[in-house]
């Protein structure tokens, strides 16, 4: 570099408007961080108690209540003012406390308020309060690191996405030496009280270490994260304590403003399809709401799926004849699916459109049947596995062709034995099956909680890949054509002096009618119609065949071009929406009065969320009686019970009812929808979800 160049350099460094326009510190940021959320009413009160709210009941499991004695009769819990509260209860209320906290699981948007709102809460009541975070998630606490918060911490991140504060981790507490170490922790510092901010495993977590903490007073409450939306909380007869977990309106809002930008490119270049994988382990409460944002072409819900019954095949068995029940019928298969996609894209190509989105849930294989219950032995038999030998299962067989041998093991041993094996020779069959990716996937080592990790596995590709051999089958059949204008075809011809209706009945199937005309299906090559035309045109047959004909003829001839993408670990890092930076702010607030009010094993929540602000209640949820037994690592373990879409829900009805129409397989423009991104200022912004706002339509037009 010259000298000059150097002494440029270090000038324009100097430069205001070059500091600026450098600085990390932009407009929004500094928006963001002078935000604040404005308050349920009842935080306006000096002094807050919970009472018990009898109204609500839940069907208890006989292992929850085995494990979790101390907490399991816990009620809900209602945040209401304390009118003249006695002395006692101020003391006991605004005593000094030490309190930490941790983020468990996944990132989502909106974590760093409930820090905020727990802080802000916390040095209101008692400037001595103090707030531990512990750091890279429950490792922080078994390894007793933590950094105590104070102002200029909290400012750096009011408002702000990811949990960069304190960072998060996956590990389970879940050992007699890690409750041990815990434990150890909470007495080095002092702790009253420890929450923990995570999803479905992380709660059931809180819940068991309110139960082991009990005895030492500590205090272990929990707040309901994760973008994937499966934390809803209804009680047994069905009213709604916990709409949504946060962080799920930004993570949506997020994958929404790409997949509308696709749809735009994709209704401009006319040529791809965008296929969009969208997180969500299991349920498919994210692929709903982006529908719902975005009306992209086909959205997949998992859960409406795993309820699929093959009419055709039923009454192709009955008209057979047939004894018994077709099981087969019941429930999707792979390549089922996939001729569904394959139909909506023959569809709207007869219309002219060979292009559009598709959305997939990061988790639809979960309801896929054959899948299911391969995953299931998959885990018991790595589970098993990994108790039996000193390595583990994924130690021990590195490449995936030592895996299939072992499993080819199994499944010969299987004929040996006299008792039902976990994995037969069919199980073997089928999988050796799969393309090596897919089966790399289905091997692919479970989380610490024993979950199958989704998002490690290309699902999009395993049915796309089923989808371009379905559509190469039906395109040679005929059956998938581009439709051509006949507008468009009327004046190509008028152009080359040629008599559009002379060659239009050679040509289409359908040329007496409609806007979009097909080629016929015998025309497949330049050869068939070469011989159409002799045949029923009169073409001589040394002639060649007419450019404008052949022109029209190879528009016809589709091309499947994909793009896909994956819309995961983008959105879980956005900001939060201006909903999630409110919703996690009070319940902030919320956990530190239910801890000031000597609660534990308890969730804070918010009520009413798909109401407006006002009609916000803070509430705590008991966490035990919302435990349930399911599979992990093989066996059946207690665990908080994931909420899945409700096919009946009003939200998933109307993407039903809305489907074709936002299919768009007939002519015109689509349906897309534009949500824009995120904004944090401004009328604009979406209020909550869509999902809530039409769910709780059900509630008000019933009521
Ligand atoms: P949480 O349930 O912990 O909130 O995480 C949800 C999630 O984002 C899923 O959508 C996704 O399948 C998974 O985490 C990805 O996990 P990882 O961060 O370990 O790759």
């Amino acid at each position: 570099m010259s000298d000059k160049a150097a002494i440029t350099m270090d000038a324009l460094m100097q430069d205001p408007e070059f500091i600026k326009v450098t600085s990390h510190l932009n407009q929004d940021l500094i928006e963001r961080r002078n935000y604040r959320p404005p308050q349920c009413d009842v935080f306006n009160d000096a002094f807050i108690r919970v009472a018990e709210d009898d109204r609500y009941e839940f069907e208890i499991d006989s292992e929850a209540r085995k494990k979790l004695p101390e907490i399991i009769d816990n009620k809900v819990q209602r945040l209401v003012p304390a009118a003249k509260p006695e002395e006692t209860f101020k003391t006991q209320y605004t005593r000094a406390r030490k309190i930490g906290i941790v983020f468990s699981g996944g990132p989502a948007p909106g974590g760093h308020n409930v820090i905020a709102g727990l802080y802000d809460a916390a040095k209101k009541v008692n400037p001595q309060n103090r707030i531990f975070g512990f750091l890279l998630g429950p490792d922080g606490i078994i390894d007793n690191e933590y950094v105590e918060l104070d102002d200029d911490r909290i400012d750096a991140f009011r408002n702000l996405g990811g949990f960069s504060m304190i960072k998060t981790g996956r590990t389970k507490i879940d050992t007699t030496a890690k409750m041990a170490l815990s434990r150890e922790t909470c007495r080095k510092i002092g702790l009253d009280a420890l929450v923990v901010v995570g999803g479905d495993d992380s709660n059931t977590n809180a819940a068991f270490l309110a139960q082991e903490l009990k005895a030492d007073g500590v205090q272990v409450l929990g707040v309901p994260k994760t973008i994937d939306g499966d934390i809803q909380v209804r009680d047994k007869n069905h009213k709604v304590l916990c709409a949504m977990s946060f962080g799920y309106h930004s993570a949506a809002r997020a994958f929404a403003n790409e997949i509308s930008n696709l749809c735009t490119d994709s209704s401009s270049d006319v040529k791809y399809w965008h296929i969009c994988k969208v997180m969500g382990r299991v349920a498919s409460h994210l692929a709903l709401e982006v529908a719902l944002q975005t009306h992209a072409n086909m959205t997949l819900i998992g859960e409406d799926l795993a309820d699929f019954v093959d009419a055709k095949r039923l009454a192709k068995a009955r008209s057979e004849g047939q004894a018994g029940i077709d099981y087969t019928a019941y429930g999707m298969t792979l390549r089922h699916l996939s001729r569904l996609i394959c139909e909506a894209i023959v569809k709207r190509a007869a219309v002219g459109k060979n292009y559009g989105v598709v959305v997939i849930p990061e988790g639809v294989l979960e309801f896929i049947n054959e899948i299911q219950v391969i995953i299931i032995k998959l885990n018991t038999i790595i589970a098993e596995y990994n108790e039996t030998h000193d390595i583990d299962f994924h130690t021990e067989f590195i490449r995936l062709e030592d895996k299939r041998e072992y499993l080819r093991r199994l499944a010969s041993l299987s004929r040996e034995a006299s008792d039902i094996s976990i994995w037969n020779t069919r199980d073997d069959d089928f999988f050796n099956d799969i393309p090596d990716f897919f089966q790399e996937g289905l091997l692919t080592e479970r989380d610490s909680h024993g979950n199958f990790q989704f998002s490690l596995v290309p699902t999009d590709k395993v049915i796309m890949g089923l989808v371009k051999d379905y559509l190469n089958i039906l395109r040679e059949r005929g059956e998938y054509k581009i439709g051509i204008q006949r507008a468009y075809f009327d004046k190509t011809m008028r152009k080359a002096d040629m008599d559009p209706d002379h060659y239009g009945s050679v040509l289409f199937d359908n040329y007496s009618e409609g806007e979009y005309l097909l080629v016929k299906k015998n025309i497949f090559s330049l050869k068939t119609l070469k011989q159409a035309l002799v045949r029923e045109n009169g073409l001589d047959a040394e002639a060649p065949i007419p450019p404008p004909i052949e022109k029209i003829y190879k528009m016809s001839v589709p091309k499947f071009k994909t793009q896909t993408h994956f819309y995961g670990y983008d959105g879980r890092g956005s900001d939060p929406t201006r909903f999630d930076c409110i919703y996690t702010y009070n319940l902030g607030m919320t956990v530190f009065n239910l801890i000031a009010n000597g609660a534990t094993g308890q969730m804070a929540a918010i009520k009413n969320l798909e109401r407006s602000f006002a009609e916000w209640e803070p509430i705590g949820i008991p966490i035990a009686p919302l435990m349930h037994l399911e599979e992990r690592k093989g066996r059946l373990t207690l665990v908080l019970e994931k909420s899945v879409v409700d096919t009946h829900s009003i939200a998933f009805q109307t993407v039903k009812a809305l489907r074709e129409k936002w299919l768009g397989a007939e002519p015109g423009e689509d349906d897309y929808r534009r949500p824009g991104p995120i904004r944090f200022t401004g009328k604009s912004e979406e209020d909550r979800p869509i999902t809530l706002v039409l769910n709780a339509l059900a509630d008000k037009i019933t009521s």
